[in-house]
């Protein structure tokens, strides 16, 4: 604890222990997050440990190769050291079958990040157990991406100022930040953030039950993406760490509980923060919105713990905080009835119903010749998409603009250049879609189209009484200015990608975005009135 006795920025609201009933829903919260598969098994924990094992030998052992190479002596190299963190949902205890294990290796200053992509990477692939491994070195956060006994991996590094990276090595010190690179500076960020946040919770298997409660049922509401303007992860570790501050000594059933009402009634902007905000050494920005306008624009700002502490929710815009609004109000009227008896845990687990809640959608349609390509662009357009949201919000008679947290992709054999621009405006016809790729090879015309199809949900004013006439929604602005603001990106081929923005009715939405048996049969859909 701190030296005020209690976490965070304000006294507990309470430091009761949990009731019998309290406890009684924690028994079964948790047989529910096992009922719905989000723990992995023992065994796949143990191939955990093992692969992040190797990993952590293998750091070692490349660092100690790099030293000797820079003519540094035996002794001198094998002092060298070298040591892995983890950070995201592994380090904080809540990932499930599947799940990456995000680790950051730490190499001593004679270590370049060059040395890391050729040289650690080559050793990687060497290694027993490992089925891929491939860099991104010039991206934002440069990535070695691996695969290890089935388990994926995403390694980040970073070079410290020092000549040896010794075995207990923390990187709390903000002083560490010191003369880095910017790139080692944002590697460190993610797992400086967490630490600091399992540092900052009273209970750490509370805040790991409940999050892992909040974890599920955001991804099933569709609330779970940093991208599209909801939360990714870290906001949402955040969020549950301030309702752990505030009942320092309630249990998971309970901290689920007052972590809807809370979030419900919180009065944004003000920021959640589970420490003050600090200043530290470096020339750089730290989230304040006195200072910065930009910072004065978040809606629902969850600011960072470990400096240079930073707002995680920039890209929530007016409808996605509208809609996780109504998600927390949602979610605290199940818990209640919980609490009380008169419903089950799984009810607060039930898939969303975005593809049955709107009249009208768009359609934004991302497409190239290739699945590399394709990923690259796809990935362009899907960041940009909270810019239409944003824009969309000044339509008038708009009163939301929902998108939805994944695009649905698809791969089209096409026959002539007619098909190819259909399936580009997303009139993939029957013929086509069940056209496979032996069909068209070494076919005159023949060429595969890759799509991405993302989708925002629009809600439309109740007509005004007395209004004549259609109402008229004019959309033409925002997504012209959305088309040309994508082909801004600096990659951007008009001859090889496209990008098509257009509105349908939800009688025309196609069936993969429906599990099977979930969409009502066509003949008994409401007609649109
Ligand atoms: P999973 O269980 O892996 O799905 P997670 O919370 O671990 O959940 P990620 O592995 O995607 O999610 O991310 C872990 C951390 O890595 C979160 C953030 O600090 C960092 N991170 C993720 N994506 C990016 C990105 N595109 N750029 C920079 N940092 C990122
Ligand atoms: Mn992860
Ligand atoms: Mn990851």
């Amino acid at each position: 604890a701190t030296n005020n006795g209690y976490l965070g920025v304000t006294p507990p609201i309470s430091t009761n222990e949990s009731n019998a009933r309290e406890k009684e829903v924690t028994v079964t919260l948790m047989d529910e997050l096992r009922r719905q598969g989000t723990f992995e098994t023992e065994e796949e924990a143990k191939t955990r440990e093992i692969v992040l094992g190797r990993v952590a030998a293998l750091v070692k052992r490349f660092v100690r190769h790099v030293s000797l190479k820079r003519g540094l002596s035996e002794a001198a190299a094998n002092a060298a050291g070298g040591k892995i963190f983890t950070f995201g949902s592994y380090r904080l205890g809540v990932h499930g079958p599947g799940s990456d294990i995000d680790t950051l290796c730490v190499v001593p200053k004679h270590v370049s990040r060059e040395d890391f992509f050729e040289v650690f990477e080559e050793m990687l692939k060497e290694t027993e157990g490992v089925t891929e491994a491939s860099g991104v070195p010039d991206a934002y956060v440069p990535i070695l991406k691996a695969k290890i006994s089935g388990i994926p991996l995403d390694l980040l590094m970073a070079r410290l100022a020092l000549s040896a990276i010794p075995d207990d090595l923390s990187l709390q010190d903000d002083n560490l930040l010191r003369n880095l690179d910017e790139r080692c500076v944002r590697s460190l960020n993610g797992s400086r953030v967490t630490d600091e946040i399992l540092r900052l919770v009273p209970n750490v298997s509370v805040f790991r039950d409940s999050l892992r409660c909040i974890k599920l049922w955001a991804q099933r509401r569709a609330i779970y993406s940093n991208v599209n303007g909801f939360l990714g992860g870290v906001a949402w570790a955040m969020l549950v760490a301030r309702i752990c501050q505030l009942y320092p000594n309630a249990i998971a059933g309970a901290i689920v509980s007052r972590f809807f009402i809370i979030m419900y009634q919180w009065s944004w902007p003000q920021p959640v923060l589970l420490k003050q905000i600090e200043d530290g050494p470096l020339p750089v920005r730290v989230w304040n919105p006195k200072l910065y306008p930009a910072d004065r624009a978040h809606r629902m700002p969850i600011i960072t713990p470990a400096y240079p502490s930073m707002c995680a929710t920039h890209n929530v815009s007016a409808s996605t905080q509208m809609i996780m609004t109504e998600e927390f109000k949602k979610g605290s009227e199940i818990v209640d009835k919980v609490i009380v008896g008169k419903a089950n845990w799984s009810e607060l687990f039930a898939k969303h119903d975005f593809f049955h809640k709107y009249r009208y959608y768009l359609q934004v349609i991302a497409s190239t010749g290739s699945q590399e390509l394709q990923t690259k662009w796809a990935g362009t357009v899907e960041s940009r998409i909270r810019q239409l949201v944003m824009k969309l919000e000044y339509v008038d008679s708009l009163t939301l603009a929902h998108p939805f947290i994944k695009g649905f992709e698809q791969v089209s054999c096409c026959l002539s250049d007619e098909e190819v621009r259909a399936v580009a405006q997303g009139e993939i016809s029957e013929v086509i879609a069940k056209r496979k790729k032996e069909d068209i090879e070494g076919k005159d015309g023949a060429s595969t189209v890759y799509s991405t199809t993302f989708y925002i949900g629009l809600a439309i004013e109740p007509k005004q009484p007395g209004a004549v006439g259609p109402r008229k929604l004019d959309i033409s602005y925002p997504t012209t200015e959305f088309t040309k603001l994508v082909k801004m990106w600096e990659k951007y081929d008009d001859s090889t990608m496209g990008i098509v923005v257009r509105h349908i009715k939800s009688t025309a939405l196609p069936d993969y975005v429906f599990e099977p048996g979930e969409r009502q049969p066509r003949s008994a859909q409401k007609r649109p009135k």
